[in-house]
């Protein structure tokens, strides 16, 4: 680890030497820390799931082969791995639920905090979910696609699909997934067979147990597909957006409120409430009145609907507590680090946690609920003022570095980019060059950090050996904000890293659609939530090509991936048929037959599979491969 550069963010590396000095501990001294890591767990093969074990299976073949019930190393890394991805199908799909309740509350007129933002995206939902939608009231249409979602939650009978399975793949795609007995009936319930058929005692047989795998990968995916379109519905579907990105975003004569976690319901509210408190926070000595920066995924949310400029990363959320300048950092689900109210308390930041189910010791719990959203939202930003005021400026330390980053690339954003082009036939411009070579291939980077490896460069390493080979690149979650951190996101970096055609492509693509330039470099498709916004784009390209996901030039890559989220969007990816690069030794390898399984196995099932590859390098030129033996069986 001493000899590996922790990070390649300029404002993270202003910032670790402080935080030593001040004697301030950050996920990398406790990673350092916590050397040399369990060599079972890293293989997978620990098996915790009763109190007979723990058991663990000697790699080596000198020791045990078998835990107590007799329990092999397959058995152990498939069930472990299968639970591995339901934790992150139920994190994602309540997340969805909490969406489509709201979009109910909303329907039936209870939620006054909340809008039909884009009436139009919910009635071509309601098409698609076959609700008959003309003629009908707007609420009542949101009622009805509410209710449509969360019987994504309930259906009893196995033999339905889920409605956002199924109406969003492509039908062959269906068809394969349903023969493998994999497509989910509800979200719900997969994960609770998942959670049962890998209790002590049941399902031992690692092929099947990957299988139920899968089933609940595509249940995370469902839940994930719901979220975003519902959450597009009420806040409003992303458009294109300048903004800016890194710690420097913060401001020394603003109050400061950092929103972090997940849920756009909360941090919509926030944004609407802060700027009608901007006077309130002048009053108490902010020059410059409220400045609301984004972590993670929720910042993602708000930089793609608002501009709302993304502070950082996951890796790096403790930084923005070092600086001394966040006033409040406002949390609600998933990704937050435990450590940030103990950092905290070194400063004046205020840690608020929003929601009942996810507390952290040390934190002022606000509760926030949908019916008196605006009410909590206020006493929120009322906390953030008052800390301001107790803000100790000479330990307040901003690093000097943002970038520009182009936000906002939703499907819908593309399309309308390439119906300037083409108004007619908007995928054709795409579609052309992509068979005429000027795309070479499209390739989703998704996922999180992860401090084995240095954060952020292999993001951006890969990114940049796959733009030289005029790859089309969209962006997710924390590796979006990588690219956005690391000037990625700007039509600068197209001009100093797109080969020549994929240049040309975005240079027309961005002129006709008003970007006086080309288009990004990489594009940014939001939250890690939204990586389904990718697959709208690649299935409207399957199917006006008439071939399914898994003959397309697209691949995927999570190469600092850390989260069980990021364990399920990975392998619905492989499942919906993508070659899927982890940049991160997965914790599988203690199974022969769990490995083979996800890397060739699932080729001639899906057409998807997993690639492991650490050294970024490499990487880009195995997910180069892949797009080129993609293009080889399309004949283009
Ligand atoms: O959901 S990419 S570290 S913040 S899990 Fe988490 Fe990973 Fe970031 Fe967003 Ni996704």
């Amino acid at each position: 680890m001493s000899k590996m550069n922790k990070t390649i963010d300029p404002a993270v590396n202003y910032l670790l030497p402080l935080a030593k000095k001040a004697g301030l501990e950050t996920a990398w001294d406790r990673y350092e820390a916590m050397q040399p890591q369990c060599g079972f767990g890293e293989l997978g093969i620990c098996c915790r799931i009763c109190w007979k074990g723990p058991c663990r299976i000697d790699p080596f073949g000198n020791g045990p082969q078998r835990g107590v019930c007799g329990a092999d190393a397959h058995t152990i890394v498939a069930r472990n791995l299968s639970r591995m991805i339901v934790a992150g199908a139920a994190a994602h799909s309540e997340h969805g639920r909490h969406v489509a309740l709201t979009l109910l509350e909303v329907g039936e007129g209870h939620a006054p905090a909340y809008q039909i933002k884009d009436e139009q995206k919910l009635r071509d939902i309601a098409e698609k979910l076959n609700l008959s939608p003309a003629g009908k009231d707007i609420k009542q249409v949101a009622k009805e696609v509410a209710l449509a979602s969360l019987e994504d939650f309930s259906r009893q009978k196995h033999s339905i699909p889920c409605n956002w399975a199924k109406e969003t793949m492509s039908a062959e795609r269906v068809d394969k997934l349903a023969k493998l007995g994999v497509m989910p009936h509800n979200i719900d319930a997969v994960i609770t067979e998942i959670m049962g058929r890998t209790h002590v005692g049941c399902d031992a047989d690692a092929v099947n147990v990957l299988l139920g795998g899968l089933k609940g990968a595509l249940a995370d995916y469902t839940g994930m597909y719901l979220s975003t379109e519902l959450s597009d519905v009420l806040f409003g579907t992303p458009e294109p957006v300048v903004t800016a990105a890194n710690l420097g975003v913060l401001k020394k004569d603003a109050v400061n409120i950092a929103v972090h976690g997940h849920n756009p319901l909360l941090s919509e509210i926030i944004c609407d409430v802060a700027l009608k408190m901007n006077e309130e926070a002048k009053k108490a000595g902010a020059k410059e009145g409220i400045n609301i920066v984004g972590i993670c995924c929720t910042g993602n949310e708000v930089m793609m609907r608002r501009g709302i400029p993304l502070a950082t990363n996951y890796l790096s959320q403790e930084l923005a507590i070092i600086t001394g300048a966040v006033d409040a950092m406002v949390v609600d689900v998933q990704c937050i680090m435990p450590a940030i109210t103990s950092l905290a308390e070194c400063f004046h930041t205020q840690v608020i946690t929003t929601m009942r189910e996810n507390k952290i010791t040390g934190a002022t719990h606000i509760e926030f609920h949908e019916d008196s959203a605006f009410d909590s939202a206020k006493k929120i930003v009322e906390v953030a003022i008052d800390a301001f005021k107790r803000r100790d400026n000479r330990k307040v330390n901003i690093p000097d570095y943002k970038q520009t980053a182009i936000a906002g690339f939703s499907a819908e954003a593309i399309m309308a980019a390439l119906s300037k082009v083409n108004a007619k036939d908007p995928l054709k411009p795409l579609i052309d060059n992509i068979v005429n070579g000027n795309i070479q291939g499209i390739a989703l980077f998704a996922g999180c950090n992860n401090p084995q490896v240095t954060q952020d460069n292999n993001f951006i390493t890969i990114a940049k050996e796959l733009a030289k080979n005029n790859v089309l690149m969209l962006a997710t979650g924390c590796g979006a904000g990588a690219f956005a951190k690391n000037g990625l996101m700007t039509q600068e970096a197209t001009e100093a890293y797109a080969g020549d055609s994929l240049k040309a492509v975005l240079t027309a693509i961005g002129k006709a659609a008003g970007f006086n330039g080309p288009l990004p470099l990489v594009l940014h498709m939001g939250s890690c939530v939204d990586n389904t916004r990718a697959v709208k784009v690649a299935v409207a390209v399957a199917d006006n090509l008439g071939v399914d996901l898994d003959k397309l030039p697209v691949v995927a890559s999570a190469p600092e991936a850390m989260a069980e989220k990021a364990v399920a969007i990975g392998t619905w990816a492989v499942a919906l048929g993508l070659p899927t690069h982890i940049g991160i030794v997965p914790q599988i390898m203690g199974s022969s037959v769990v490995a083979e399984f996800l890397t060739e196995k699932a080729k001639d099932l899906l057409g998807g599979y997993f690639i492991v590859e650490t050294d970024p390098e490499k990487a880009a030129d195995q997910l180069f491969t892949a797009i080129k033996e993609r293009r080889k069986g399309l004949g283009i």
